[in-house]
């Protein structure tokens, strides 16, 4: 049945030795010993770590290594500029304390699975490449997919270049630190129009695959979700001698909007969560002049969360007036709905003789290249659906299952 073919493409000797050689060289890389979480932020000294380790795994196979101008690491199998190019990877980057499949799960099967297709002796017809796309996560400057986006025209470099980390450090002067031209980066069309196909593979971000016999599914379709700052302007104060009347507490405006983000979410049926907060003066004897907390928020209809998301600011707005603090909202990222092309991904569920095809709440690189390029998905079994943090796992089993899955979609779109 189709969960036997499923579960009969587990690799070869060769291919299961170099996922487990990669693996074990990535594990260490910027993990936190107090959390066992990783924090591998976009041009950092761990980050830095991981893209050696890209080029390394690059020049072990004899592919063609190159970084274009947005930083973006490629390996290639074959000469791009041919053209019609089937290109599998994915990030390497984590959120903080996140766990360490979320990315390179899909980079070290990318490479595992080319090892695999020489194994199988068969020569591709099409380029294949191996890429990695720099600050997924958007942890340091707060926006995602800053690789993809670049590449794909959907961020200015001028917005871009001026991104800000925590420090107050712009992307621009981060870039010229790393040796980079922070002016070279932008749109990328030419590179992306020798892509006939891109294949992200990718831990699964929720247990769906749990209750059924697939290791592997396939992506249908990406919720519409983005980032918003609420900026919330008080007057800072001593805690001990300022009468409550006298208060404009922001702290009290945020705690009260994180619960009506709850409320609305649970009434619209999407989700929305304040994750990341930063407060001044952060001083436990005065109160705050300035709260700033971070919405995720994230539906299966854009309408539903554009609407969600104004009811939210709105209840925010009118109860910063009851505590007499100011309350603004700027969109930091927005990701519209993301349909995977249908041709695409039939091709890819029936290479893979009939697969589960899952939606996600989740945004990928693939989903910023899917306007510009045909991209699909591959997701690989998590058993306690646990992502964004310490505890995301999968078997080895469902691992070895993913890169046999990815080899035998790569064989089928670029081998003779
Ligand atoms: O979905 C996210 O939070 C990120 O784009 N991976
Ligand atoms: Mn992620
Ligand atoms: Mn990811
Ligand atoms: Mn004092």
């Amino acid at each position: 049945g189709a969960a036997d073919s499923a579960a009969t493409a587990a690799p070869t000797g060769a291919a299961e030795d170099g996922f487990r050689r990669l693996w074990s060289e990535l594990l260490p890389v910027g993990r936190v010993a107090s959390t066992g979480g990783y924090r591998r932020f976009a041009w950092t000294p761990a980050d830095a770590e991981c893209r050696e380790w890209f080029a390394a795994a690059a020049r072990a196979r004899g592919l063609r290594y190159e970084e274009d101008r947005n930083g973006n690491q490629w390996a290639w199998w074959g000469d791009p500029a041919a053209g019609d190019a089937v290109v599998t990877g994915s990030h390497l980057d984590s959120v903080p304390d996140g766990g360490a499949f979320d990315g390179p799960l899909g980079v070290v099967s990318a490479f595992a699975a080319l090892d695999e297709l020489r194994a199988r002796g068969v020569a591709p017809r099409r380029p294949l490449g191996v890429v990695n796309f720099v600050d997924e996560e958007g942890a340091r400057f707060g926006v995602a997919c800053v690789g993809s986006r670049l590449a794909a025209g959907v961020l200015s470099p001028e917005r871009a270049r001026e991104l800000r980390d925590g420090d107050g450090v712009t992307l621009a002067r981060v870039l010229e630190r790393a040796g980079r031209d922070p002016d070279a980066i932008g749109p990328d069309p030419e590179r992306l129009a020798r892509i006939g196909a891109f294949v992200e593979l990718h831990i699964e971000q929720g247990r769906q695959l749990e209750q059924t016999p697939y290791p592997v599914a396939v992506a249908g379709a990406i919720w519409p979700h983005g980032r918003w700052r609420f900026d919330f302007g008080g007057t800072a104060n001593h805690a001990g001698t300022t009468r409550l009347e006298d208060r404009r507490d922001p702290m009290l405006t945020y705690a009260n909007t994180v619960l009506t983000a709850r409320k609305k979410a649970r009434l619209a049926e999407a989700l929305a969560t304040f994750g990341k907060v930063e407060v001044r003066p952060n001083g436990v004897n005065a109160i705050a002049s300035l709260v700033s907390g971070w919405l995720d928020a994230r539906a299966a209809d854009g309408a539903d969360l554009e609407a969600m998301v104004g009811e939210i600011e709105r209840a925010a707005v009118e109860r910063g007036q009851r505590d007499g603090v100011s309350v603004r909202v700027v969109r930091e990222s927005f990701s519209p709905e993301v349909v995977f092309p249908h041709a695409l991904r039939d091709r890819t569920n029936e290479l893979l003789g009939g697969v589960p095809t899952l939606a996600t709440g989740a945004g990928h690189d693939a989903g910023v290249l899917s306007g510009t390029v045909p991209t699909a998905m591959l997701f690989v079994r998590n058993p306690t659906g646990v992502s964004h943090a310490p505890d995301e796992s999968a078997t080895t089993a469902d691992c070895l299952a993913g890169v046999g899955a990815l080899a035998d979609v790569l064989s089928g779109l670029a081998c003779r």
